[in-house]
């Protein structure tokens, strides 16, 4: 989308009268959309094949594409990453306490309180935003039973020391993958570590389903479990042998999925020339800092993650502002934190103490448009404005 205006001085601004830079909104979170041609035709095959759900020819078709792909046994393809979770959790029989961060998407820690386990938030490292290996030792008691890592961003959890510890002290491990789809940790794929991984596929996710999610694993009595949690416990027809719920993908999500894996490699191709472009503008801004992809690994680059020092003039907050005027919706994502959501904030008020480092980050990120639908022009307008908040406020 063209820019409507150029962006020299704060008179330019939209918070300051002037019309917006774009007409349309640019969302953080745009689905990626493979060949409509190619979805067209497999929806037209489900419809005509009168098969919609329950673990249908697409969907085993999918699970099979997914575990390929992630060089993993089993694929246990879900409704959405949050029932993932939920499944997942279950299967490992995690109970009492579990840790998580708190620097994550809500539904890392409501998966777990949903089932009435308690999420315990340990701090993140300021620097990857992912778990600090020391603050999960230091929330451990004997009420904890597992860790969830976060691969934030795409970036992995520091697998290699959550596995030590969760050995050490008999814990289960499992990682939320749900940013981490097609990303690697020394060449592996992301999905192949901890007892399972789960990944979303909701509509914002750079690789989507609409709605859909998967937890994959190379334990076969884990899977074989979460399949039949998966199904409300069936074991045939009129024989339930679990308690299960109803967490199937459906046949049109599935076939969404595997026509967006056949443009997967277009999706990270736009997404890393985005990232490159957003670097290097970002590169000559006092004060603002771009989260760094390691490029020895494989990225989806789906994130563009900015920093706001103290020192740059302008407030995160106000600079959230300013875009918005402009119709570039960028997002505070994960502000304030879980610990600062409900019912976590009533639990824990004084969570925050032991999370300074969660504090600071949650306080100091922007998450910035890219995707399919975002080029060059779009990003240097969004920088153009970025570049006047840089040389004197607004
Ligand atoms: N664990 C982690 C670490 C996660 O990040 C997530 C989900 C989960 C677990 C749970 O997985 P799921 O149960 O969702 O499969 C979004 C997504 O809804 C959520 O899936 C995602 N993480 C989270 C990071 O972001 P919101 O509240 O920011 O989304 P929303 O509705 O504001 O959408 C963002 C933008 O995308 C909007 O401005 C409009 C645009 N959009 C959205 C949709 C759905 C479109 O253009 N088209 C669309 O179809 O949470």
């Amino acid at each position: 989308m063209q820019p409507q205006k150029t962006v020299r001085s704060v008179d330019d601004l939209a918070v300051r009268g002037a019309p917006p830079l774009f007409a349309e909104p640019l969302h953080v979170g745009r689905p990626n959309i493979g060949d409509h041609a190619r979805f067209l035709l497999r929806a037209a095959a489900v419809l005509d094949s009168g098969w919609l759900s329950n673990n249908g020819p697409v969907a085993q078709e999918f699970e099979r594409r997914i575990a390929e792909f992630l060089n993993v046994k089993h694929c246990v393809a879900m409704c959405n990453g949050t029932i993932a979770l939920e499944i997942a959790t279950r299967a490992l029989d995690l109970k009492g306490e579990v840790i998580v961060p708190s620097y994550t998407f809500i539904a890392t820690a409501h998966a777990l309180q949903w089932q009435e386990i308690t999420p315990i938030f340990a701090d993140i490292d300021p620097t990857t935003h992912n778990l600090d290996p020391a603050a999960v030792w230091r929330m451990i008691t004997p009420r904890t039973t597992g860790i969830i890592g976060v691969h934030l961003w795409g970036r992995a959890s520091p697998v290699k020391e959550l596995e030590a510890m969760a050995k050490e002290h008999n814990l289960r491990l499992m990682f939320d993958a749900s940013h981490g789809f097609g990303c690697s940790l020394k060449g592996k794929p992301l999905g192949g570590f901890g007892e399972c991984e789960v990944f979303s596929f909701h509509a914002t996710k750079f690789f989507n389903t609409f709605e859909g999610g998967a937890v994959v694993t190379n334990n076969d009595a884990l899977a074989e479990k979460m399949r039949l949690m998966r199904n409300f416990g069936f074991s045939g027809y009129d024989n339930v042998i679990y308690p299960g719920t109803n967490g199937k993908l459906t046949e049109i999500a599935a076939a969404m999925g595997l026509t967006n894996l056949e443009n997967l490699d277009e999706f990270v191709a736009v997404n890393r020339r985005n990232y490159a472009c957003y670097r290097e503008a970002v590169a000559s801004i006092h004060g603002l800092g771009l989260l760094v992809y390691d490029e020895s690994e494989r990225n989806n680059f789906q994130y563009i993650v900015l920093e706001v020092a103290p020192y740059f003039p302008v407030s995160r907050d106000r600079i959230i502002d300013v875009l918005h005027a402009e119709n570039v919706l960028a997002r505070r994502y994960f502000w304030p934190g879980c610990h600062n959501m409900q019912p976590y904030r009533s639990y824990y008020p004084h969570a925050g103490l032991v999370l300074p480092n969660t504090q600071v980050v949650a306080e100091r990120v922007i998450v910035l448009p890219t995707g399919s639908s975002i080029g060059v022009e779009e990003i240097e307008g969004v920088m153009s404005v970025l570049r006047v908040l840089a040389a004197g406020g607004a």
